[in-house]
This record gives C-alpha cells, sequence and structure tokens, in this order.
C-alpha cells in the first residue's frame, strides 16, 4: 500500500529559530499568499538539489524576513534593490542561483529602476514578483499595482485616475524588453493558479540553471489583512478583481530557442586588478611575516582633506602598502560634488581577517589636511585614537582630549622639497615613521609602484622620507598625551 508523507520542504528550517515568537510557525497572517510562494519556491530548490547554490535576495515588506525560513544563502537588501544585490552575486558567483524576492511596493514603486534595467541587461537571476496590490508590511497603503478604484490607507475614497494614475504592469513592461527570456504572471487565488504558479516556478529557476538569463514571475497573491478581507473573499478579490487587470498568462517565453545567450565571466588576474584599480603594478608581495600578521590589530583609518590633495591617493597607496605585507584591505573614496577644491576623503580597513565592511565610522587614525575635515571627522575618532594635522593649513587645536594628536606641517614639508603636491606622500612617510605600523623601507618601494603618474614617483620617495625625517627629529615634541598612556 503506497503511503504519502507530508513534510516540509527540506530547504525551509526544520525550526524557526531566527524568529522571535513561536518557532513553528511563520510570522505572515492567516491566508498571506507569501507563505504559498515560499512553499514552491522551497519545493523546487529541493528537488532541483539547489539548497547549497540558492542565494535568495529579499527587500523590505512583509517578506522581508525570508531568511527565518530559507535555509540557503540569504542576502538582505534595502528597499527596491535586490536586482542590483542580484546582481551583484551572480556576477561574482556565477554558480549561484540567484532568486529575488519582491513585493510590489518594493519593485513596482521604489524599485522601478532597479528591476527594470537589472531585466534590460538580462542578469541571469530569477525574480518572483507578488502583487497583492499593496504595502502590506506598513499597514496596505496603495502600491502602483493598486487598481482603479480600490481602498487602500493612502486612497480611502479609491484609486483615482487623476490622482494616483493608473496600475502598472510590470510584467507586460518587462516583456517588452530583448533580454528577459521568459516572464509569466499567475495567481493563487485557486488550486489551478497554485499549480499554474507551481509550473512557472520550475520553469524560471530551471532556465537559470540551464544559464538562460532574466527569467520574471509576477505571483497575483492574497493580502487579506491588507485588503481588510476573510480570506475567502481575498481569493475572490484576485479572480473577479485582478485577473481581469492583470490576466494570467505567459507573456514571453523564448527558453527553448536562447542557447548559449550569457554573460562572459572574465576570470581577472591579479595584475589586472590591480591595474584597474589604477594602483600600478604593485609586484610581488613582501615576504610574509606569520608574527606579524597574526598580531595585526584591525585598524580603521579616515584620510581627509580637499579634492587635489591626494588623500585618496594616499589612503590607496597606504592600503596597497599593507596588502602586499599580507593583511586584508579595504580602501572606499567619499567625493564632494566638485573635481578641484571640494571636500575629498577616503576610508581604510587593514587587518588580518576579511574586511566585513569597509565603512570606517569611528576612525582609529583620522589625517586631516585642512579644516572642513577636521572640523568634520575630529568628533568621530576612537577614544584613544590618533589625529594627524596639517599644521600647515590647519590653524587650531583639537578639541577632543581624550585622542592624540600630531601637528605636522605637512604640506610646508613638501613646499621645502619643491614638491607642492606630495604633501600626502609627507603624511604616510610621517605617519609610519610614528606608528611603526608598517615598514618604512616596504612604503618607499611600494610608492612608485603605486602613484599613476610614473615620473613622479620618485620625487614621492623623497617626500615620504622627508616625513619620516620630521617625526624622527621632532620625536621628543610628539610624547603622546599621558592621559593616554596612563
Ligand atoms: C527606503 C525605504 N522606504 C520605505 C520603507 C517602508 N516600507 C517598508 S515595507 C514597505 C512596503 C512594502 O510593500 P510591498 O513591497 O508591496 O510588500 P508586502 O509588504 O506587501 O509584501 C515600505 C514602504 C522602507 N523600509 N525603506
Ligand atoms: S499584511 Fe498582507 S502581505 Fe503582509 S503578511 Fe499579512 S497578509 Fe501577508
Amino acid at each position: 500500500m503506497s503511503q504519502q508523507i507530508l513534510e516540509k520542504p527540506a530547504s525551509f528550517y526544520e525550526h524557526f529559530d531566527r524568529k522571535g515568537g513561536p518557532k513553528d510557525t511563520t510570522h505572515y497572517c492567516p491566508g498571506c499568499g507569501h507563505g504559498n510562494v515560499h512553499k514552491l519556491i522551497a519545493e523546487t530548490i529541493d528537488d532541483m538539489g539547489l539548497a547549497d547554490r540558492a542565494i535568495f535576495v529579499s527587500p523590505v515588506g512583509c517578506s522581508v524576513f525570508a531568511y527565518y525560513y530559507f535555509d540557503v544563502g540569504n542576502i538582505q537588501a534595502a528597499h527596491g534593490r535586490a536586482p542590483a544585490v542580484g546582481t551583484a552575486v551572480k556576477r561574482t558567483r556565477p554558480n549561484s542561483i540567484v532568486i529575488s524576492y519582491q513585493g510590489d511596493g518594493d519593485l513596482a514603486s521604489i524599485g522601478t529602476a532597479e528591476i527594470i534595467h537589472a531585466a534590460n541587461r538580462g542578469e541571469h537571476m530569477t525574480v518572483f514578483f507578488v502583487n497583492n496590490a499593496i504595502y502590506g508590511m506598513t499597514g496596505g497603503q496603495m502600491a502602483a499595482t493598486s487598481l482603479m478604484g480600490q481602498k487602500t490607507a493612502t486612497t480611502p475614497y479609491g484609486r483615482s485616475a487623476e490622482n494616483e494614475g493608473f496600475p502598472i504592469h510590470m510584467a507586460e513592461m518587462i516583456a517588452t524588453l530583448e533580454a528577459p527570456v521568459y516572464v509569466a504572471r499567475c495567481h493563487l487565488a485557486d488550486l489551478k493558479g497554485i499549480m499554474n504558479t507551481r509550473k512557472a516556478v520550475r520553469k524560471a529557476i530551471q532556465a537559470q540553471v540551464e544559464g538562460k538569463g532574466f527569467t520574471f514571475v509576477e505571483i497575483l497573491s492574497p493580502c487579506p489583512t491588507g485588503w481588510k478581507m476573510d480570506t475567502h473573499a481575498a481569493c475572490e478579490f484576485i479572480t473577479k478583481e485582478m485577473l481581469p487587470v492583470f490576466p494570467e498568462k505567459v507573456l514571453k517565453d523564448e527558453i527553448a530557442t536562447r542557447v548559449g545567450w550569457e554573460h562572459e565571466i572574465k576570470e581577472f588576474t591579479d595584475e589586472e586588478v590591480v591595474a584597474s584599480l589604477e594602483l600600478g603594478m604593485l609586484g610581488e608581495p613582501f615576504p610574509y611575516d606569520k608574527k606579524f600578521v597574526d598580531n595585526f590589530e584591525t585598524k580603521g583609518f579616515k584620510f581627509a582633506g580637499f579634492g587635489g590633495q591626494g588623500v585618496l591617493t594616499a589612503g590607496a597607496v597606504f592600503a596597497a602598502h599593507a596588502m602586499q605585507e599580507h593583511l586584508q584591505v579595504s580602501w572606499i573614496p567619499s567625493y564632494g560634488p566638485e573635481m578641484r577644491g571640494g571636500t575629498a576623503n577616503c576610508s581604510v580597513v587593514i587587518s588580518k581577517d576579511p574586511v566585513g565592511s569597509p565603512l570606517v565610522v569611528e576612525p582609529d587614525v583620522l589625517a586631516v589636511m585642512n579644516d572642513p575635515s577636521f572640523d568634520t571627522f575630529e568628533p568621530t575618532v576612537k577614544p584613544g585614537g590618533l589625529i594627524i594635522v596639517n599644521s600647515t593649513i590647519i590653524a587650531r587645536k583639537a578639541h577632543r582630549t581624550d585622542v592624540e594628536v600630531l601637528y605636522i606641517p605637512l604640506t610646508q614639508i613638501a613646499d621645502d622639497l619643491g614638491l607642492k603636491a606630495a604633501a600626502n606622500m609627507v603624511l604616510l612617510g610621517a605617519y609610519v615613521e610614528y606608528s611603526k605600523l608598517l615598514p618604512l623601507d616596504h612604503l618607499k618601494t611600494i610608492v612608485p609602484k603605486g602613484i599613476k603618474r610614473k615620473a613622479l614617483g620618485d620625487q614621492n620617495v623623497l617626500a615620504v622620507e622627508a616625513g619620516a625625517k620630521w617625526v624622527r627629529e621632532n620625536a621628543k615634541a610628539l610624547k603622546p598625551v599621558p592621559s593616554l598612556t596612563a
């Protein structure tokens, strides 16, 4: 006698331990369509053996907590930005199966640009667009897909064309683009609709497995809470009101004919990566010093000044040097709107471990080349941290008494060498000599390789030396503040 076993898909967690409250039920309202869609996706992941490759990208909306349930890779995206995050994931991990799971507030309002451009680029991902014609999570406000006349929290008299325009047909819009390979709309109002949705979910994911391109499945889904209906009425609302506006159909299916249409996934050599970062060819790393690397404590740096003072280059060269010492590094620039004379800063993180976030909100070390940078970033330095002040340009003293401050005439030292633009390298030389964080000799070999204008490489080494020399000559005056060394 055959036996039917009903069980949860294996790609769901056995118990939802990440969730507060009961661990065996979802956070969704009774009758919500999200649970159905989750189940159809999870079963597909199981049946296709994709649990180890699947990366679920969920942005904001009622499905924001998809990571409570799916035992696959999960990434949380900002509202509407799942296609951009999915693009990055797929391009950097081409073997992954990227699932972007988005509501209508998310995909058809705040994230309209993201989805259109990801679709137009033919990103190799699958998008499930759960259209419940309302912002569920935030209390039932009108969405771009709300129906004409639909009463919502923000259209209490019903949606009108004059005020709110017409419902947006995302599947139709996306199907007009050349790149997408499969675009379908289905619904969850009845068993037949759910079975058709099941087929579409499978087809879309299978197409991604086969490397065919961008696939998009819109699913009309009940939101009994937002619609203020019981579950039966919600299903009827889909059948009678939504389907005439958003018909169930396959709008585009080129899976069978789209053979081998794939992004070229290029492997970059280290040299190419370095060249693309415009750091110049750094050559062989320095000999590996295990003790040095193992004992290296993570440090965050902020280099700030006017655009044109070379603070971004200083950070990049410094990060490049640390990288050549076998440390993990990150460098991110932040520009003001002006090319020259505006503010610029960069954040550098150096660590023995992979860098989790490149943002440096509270630097251990701050180097400021001008007054606005000093005013802006002085309060952010970690207590016990270090500020290097370019005293040629900045006249004032620090307000902070819980940090160490070095006043170094960086621009003057560079000027004395006849190298007006090299105050940034004076800064590096001075800091490395003072902190001994990295070997000064190594820095001097990196600088010519890290500077874009090769002709200036040797001159910049002179600037590094001048900064280091200034520190040696003024060592006594640079004693740390007593409160920090006590
Ligand atoms: C940038 C940003 N803007 C607004 C919000 C508030 N917000 C949270 S969920 C949501 C609407 C989600 O609606 P939808 O995508 O349709 O998903 P549902 O909740 O219906 O599943 C909004 C506007 C936010 N979190 N972030
Ligand atoms: S508010 Fe709507 S979409 Fe959100 S969980 Fe409840 S029924 Fe589902």
